[in-house]
């Protein structure tokens, strides 16, 4: 074992209790992780508690345990394990509720695989990062072997939702020939895919309703830019019925990119106070995303952002992104 592998084992033998954080935007890597991790360690006698500052997305709720995480820290703990974040930038809740402190005074150790990170979490003994592989969920599968931790059938569930979270599936760049390989070791333990798969299918069918609405936005798409964006505008009284039922954007924007010669999807929010939210999704090639946001105001990754403006009419703020979003897109397409 490296060092940093057996600073992980010593925090987690010399601890009864160990608070397992999500950071502030959980997904599937972090949540599938964070329940992998309650397995384990709970199979090697320890209490864990699950710890998520913001509520679990809908989408998630078909993992067995999402309602065991909870938003605040217990208020016993021994030590504590971030995943998939190192950045105090995504323990705003934590800072907020004035938790932080609390966690800091614990030993802490940070597992995750992002590449670039800023602010990070000044208090952990150990931080194991390795942006080589897919997910935190993969990370933690090749630190358990390592350690010999025995990973039941229940983790490895948790841990292949973390992986195809992260690999969409095993479609994009992260999968690599050891995440394969960690798959089949997955399912030699007795992970189901194909029921997980039913199950995640099952909770994300939409209703009749939706279904029929999801046509109306397909027909009111413009395409503008000789087609190169496609945007969708939802006034506030679709908002009001339908947006309980099922969130508009991802309804439509999976379309939306798939049509020859669309380069950027945006869903423009028209709300009856004058705020107007934007949910921008870019092709590869096209991750204008992060740029376009920011000049509203917003932020976000290059191929998936958002922003919010408030104070000024609609139809100025619908200009100005599509204006703004052909520049982007004009200036990848001819370099000065
Ligand atoms: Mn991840």
């Amino acid at each position: 074992m490296n060092d940093k592998t057996n600073i992980l084992k010593a925090i987690v033998d010399a601890a009864e209790h160990i608070v397992v954080v999500q950071a502030d935007n959980p997904d599937g890597d972090s949540l599938g992780s964070a329940l992998a991790l309650e397995h384990i360690l709970s199979d090697i006698g320890k209490q864990v508690t699950l710890y998520c500052g913001v509520d679990m997305p809908g989408y998630l709720q078909y993992l067995h345990g999402w309602d065991r995480v909870q938003n605040q820290l217990p208020r016993k703990f021994d030590a504590s394990i971030i995943v998939d974040a190192s950045t105090l930038s995504l323990l705003e809740k934590l800072q907020a509720s004035g938790e932080l402190g609390w966690l800091s005074t614990k030993p802490c150790a940070v597992l995750d695989h992002h590449e670039k990170v800023e602010k990070i979490v000044p208090f952990a003994k150990v931080i194991i990062n390795e942006y080589t592989r897919s997910s935190t969920g993969e990370l933690i599968y090749t630190l358990a072997e390592e350690i010999r931790w025995p990973v039941s059938a229940q983790a490895g569930e948790g841990l292949m939702t973390a992986i195809l979270g992260d690999t969409q599936g095993l479609s994009n760049q992260l999968a690599s020939a050891d995440t394969y390989r960690i798959m089949g070791e997955l399912v030699a333990l007795g992970v189901d895919r194909p029921a997980l798969e039913e199950r995640r299918r099952e909770l994300s069918k939409m209703p009749a309703t939706i279904y029929n609405y999801k046509g109306t936005l397909l027909q009111r798409t413009a395409f503008v830019d000789d087609g190169r964006i496609a945007v969708i505008t939802i006034p506030q009284s679709e908002i009001n019925t339908f947006s309980p039922l099922y969130n508009p954007a991802p309804l439509v924007q999976g379309d939306m990119l798939q049509t020859i010669g669309v380069q950027v999807a945006i869903v423009l929010k028209h709300y009856a106070d004058g705020k107007v939210t934007g949910a921008i999704r870019c092709n590869p090639g096209f991750g204008v995303g992060a740029e376009l946001a920011e000049h509203l105001g917003g932020g976000g990754h290059a191929y998936a952002s958002g922003f919010k403006v408030t104070g000024k009419a609609y139809a100025d703020v619908r200009a100005d992104c599509l204006s703004y979003c052909q520049e982007l897109l004009h200036t990848l397409t001819d370099p000065k």
